[in-house]
């Protein structure tokens, strides 16, 4: 008997800077109940669901910026969608900003501010947490760009690693091993790998990412902005033999656009479901678990296949290095 599981990718429209989180969350009500007639088992949001991609939006004071974090998860404008769980029996990720107040690696508690991810099980019971780690962008204002994309100003790197659980969700109730990353890690073979050596069979990520590119610094073909997300969730779940469901917030946000064209992607790295539009719409796909099983045990056998003993590059270094002229 296959090991089953209908996902829903709930992709957004556009937040824009004055609405408010019940807007939101009220859109994503929508998507599940849209996705309780489907039989959606899980559903997937976007990253920063919550508000606007608001590191678009420059502060010189971080405090001036805390409405746009969660001091609690959930909140009260959030407790719906963990209602709206249980209700539906319907598991959920979610990506929003992290208000925190935690000791650092020195110890000290203090205020943190994290690119979140929760994954939420059909009792309503957060059962993963993740932040995200590679955090695009710059910390400063930067008069170059037409559009800011301030991530490293707005939060740390995330403290969490790339962690994978087996937890029951849908018809599963043996459980299935769920990751998840956030939007710039997908381009990061590394955090794939890292979750495809945990076993994992089902990666989350939720991405807001400019139709255009605002670096000043060479022209990009505006095609290859979809292309190269695609390119790199199909090639993370051909090459670690998982499922991956990537999740946009789309739309022109106060002027900013960002692109849509969600995807659901099968272990062979296939497109299977993508969604047609830059608006809320929830694309749906009963996912065979049991796909993962082929390249698992054959061509990625990491067991089998992998020599980590030349791999130390990948740990030890973080820049590139010249190579020897010879
Ligand atoms: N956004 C973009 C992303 O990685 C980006 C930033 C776009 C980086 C295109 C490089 C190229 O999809 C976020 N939020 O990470």
């Amino acid at each position: 008997m296959a090991r089953r599981i209908t996902v829903g990718a709930a992709q957004l429209g556009a937040i824009q800077k004055a609405d408010s989180r019940k807007v939101a969350v009220d859109r994503m009500l929508a998507l599940m109940a849209e996705g309780q007639r489907r039989g959606v088992e899980l559903i997937v949001f976007p990253e920063l669901a919550l508000t606007t991609f608001f590191p678009r939006h420059y502060v010189e004071n971080l405090d001036e910026a805390d409405h746009w974090y969660e001091a609690a998860m959930p909140s009260n404008e959030t407790a719906p969608l963990f209602e709206a769980a249980r209700k539906y029996r319907m598991g959920f990720h979610l990506g929003y900003a992290e208000l925190a107040h935690e000791p650092d690696e020195t110890g000290v508690v203090r205020k943190r501010r994290f690119n979140t991810a929760i994954l939420v099980n059909p009792d309503g019971k957060i059962v993963l947490k993740y932040r995200k780690v590679h955090l695009p962008g710059h910390a400063e204002f930067d008069p170059a760009r037409k559009v800011q994309h301030l991530e490293k100003r707005f939060f740390e790197v995330g403290n969490l690693g790339f962690p994978v659980v087996r937890s029951p969700m849908g018809r599963r109730d043996e459980g299935i091993n769920m990751g998840m990353m956030i939007c710039n890690d997908r381009r990061w073979p590394e955090a794939w790998r890292v979750m495809g050596l945990q076993s994992v069979e089902l990666v989350m990520l939720g991405y807001n990412t400019p139709s255009i590119n605002q670096e000043a610094k060479g022209w990009e073909a505006h095609h290859l902005r979809v292309f190269h997300s695609h390119l790199s969730i199909q090639a993370g779940c051909y090459q670690n033999a998982c499922w991956g469901v990537g999740v946009a917030k789309a739309g022109i946000e106060d002027g900013a656009e960002l692109f849509g064209h969600s995807i659901i992607v099968n272990p062979q790295g296939e497109i299977v479901a993508m969604a047609d539009t830059w608006e809320d719409q929830l694309v749906t796909h009963d996912c065979d678990l049991d796909m993962c099983t082929l390249g698992r045990t054959s061509i990625f056998n990491f067991a089998a296949h992998r020599r980590p003993e030349h791999y130390t590059r990948i740990t030890s270094q973080v820049g590139a290095v010249e190579p020897p002229v010879v």
